[in-house]
């Protein structure tokens, strides 16, 4: 097989030989410690980090800086979920006052003047090179419309309909957002940085606060991403939706990789290290791995690209009118390729109808969809939404399970009751 090293799965198991060799190095962590988090991610273990997220700030509530109105968002802990009902009406971008905020610790106030973007490490054929923010935006811009989704999405319907219970924030489909991200290529600014050709591994690290995980200190947030991944399609992004980036999603400049978990497109990136050996970080060991029966006894590799959903631009256990003709419309996306086709149930899954897809399906964006319902028996029923995306994949009825709940890609049985 060729090996490609912006293939997570090949490319972890060189990393996984060099660090059985002691060649590979743990960034920020004790090694010790490392290793506890491996093993804790095995037995989804003392640490419980996949619930990092909700551990934090609970109790202080969201250090959020934009409104979190209950009818945009619900909020879980630390993070804000959109609401889907709140984006029937609005166009394929989400507007940035209803996109889902996903934060460890809070958000931080930096000034885009007070910037800087240090590249570092021994992937590089000189020394350090910084970047300012008025550097950055000079080199050349791209844009592109590019969804960001938690791993967990969607995370709580293993327990609710599959009985099986996961540890970490307890998403229904809200943890995604579509926006037009602007930016730097991330291969610019390494290829500037001068990038050595022995580099492996490029491990953008956030300025928020450190994570603190049950008395383990993580360190900031990072997660390294193979040389490969990073010099094809990466953007150091500053703008959104037309507006400078927004301090909730990384003001003043993020990562934004496309098609890949959210955890890698770290927000407030302050440095960029450049490595000739493989980099070991709790995001990429313990946390983003799928742990538990049907997987390896040390993980799968670490996640990468997202995988196959759809959602009801509708409340969950929302009250509709009998004998009315409703336009039933909702939104679906794939981490693999342009969703195809996408059908709805509105009889619990027993007869399927094709939606129409209201928007062109692109690769790394998601497809708006409709289709009318004239209910025409009162009573609690459940309206189903398939989709398949080009590569022939459709949503299975059920998830392979993992301890931590990540990429729940099955359909989601959506409750109504009609009256
Ligand atoms: N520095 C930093 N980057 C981060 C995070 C964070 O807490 N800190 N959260 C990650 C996770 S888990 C997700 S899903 C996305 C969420 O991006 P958003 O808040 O803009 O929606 O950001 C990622 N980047
Ligand atoms: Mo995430």
């Amino acid at each position: 097989m060729p090996f490609d090293p912006s293939d997570e799965s090949t490319y972890d198991r060189a990393r996984l030989r060099q660090w059985a060799r002691g060649r590979a190095r743990s960034a920020g962590v004790d090694r010790r410690d490392l290793l506890r988090l491996f093993a804790a991610g095995a037995a989804a273990g003392p640490l419980g980090l996949g619930a990092a997220g909700t551990a934090g700030a609970a109790a202080a509530g969201p250090g959020v800086v934009k409104p979190l109105p209950p009818e945009l968002f619900t909020v879980r802990g630390t993070n804000a979920e959109t609401n889907f009902a709140a984006l029937r009406g609005t166009g394929p971008l989400t507007p940035v006052d209803r996109f889902f905020v996903r934060n460890h610790t809070s958000t931080p106030r930096i000034e885009a003047d007070a910037w800087r973007l240090t590249v570092w490490g021994d992937g590089l054929t000189d020394g350090p090179v910084e970047f300012s923010y008025d550097q950055l935006r000079a080199l050349p811009a791209v844009e592109r419309t590019l969804f960001v989704e938690c791993a967990g999405n969607g995370r709580s319907f293993y327990a609710s309909q599959q009985g099986q219970p996961v540890s970490g924030t307890a998403w229904t489909l809200g943890a995604i957002g579509v926006a037009r991200w602007r930016g730097a290529r991330l291969s610019d600014v390494l290829r500037r940085a001068g990038v050595g050709g022995d580099a492996v591994d490029v491990l953008p690290r956030g300025l928020d606060d450190e994570v603190v995980a049950n008395g383990v200190n993580l360190g900031r947030v990072r997660r390294p991403l193979p040389v490969a991944k990073a010099l094809d399609d990466v953007l150091l992004a500053y703008g959104m939706n037309g507006e400078p980036l927004p301090p909730d999603h990384g003001g003043p400049v993020r990562v934004v990789v496309p098609d890949w978990i959210g955890i890698s497109s770290v927000k407030w990136v302050g440095d960029i290290e450049v490595s000739a050996s493989p980099l070991y970080t709790p995001w990429n060991t313990d946390l983003y791995r799928l742990f538990g029966p049907a997987h390896p006894a040390e993980g799968s590799a670490p996640l990468t690209r997202q995988t196959l959903k759809s959602a009801f631009e509708l409340e969950l256990g929302a009250t509709v009118a009998v004998d009315r003709t409703r336009l039933l419309t909702g939104r679906s996306w794939s981490g693999a390729a342009p969703v195809r086709r996408v059908e709805v149930s509105t009889d619990g899954g027993a007869r399927w109808r094709r939606a129409h897809l209201r928007d062109t399906p692109c690769r790394g964006s998601w497809v708006r969809w409709s289709v009318p319902w004239t209910p025409r028996a009162t009573g609690a029923t459940a309206l189903l939404a398939r989709a398949t995306d080009a590569t022939g994949r459709t949503q299975p009825e059920t998830a392979v399970h993992n301890t931590q709940g990540y990429l729940f890609d099955a359909v989601v049985r959506h409750p109504v009751t009609v009256v």
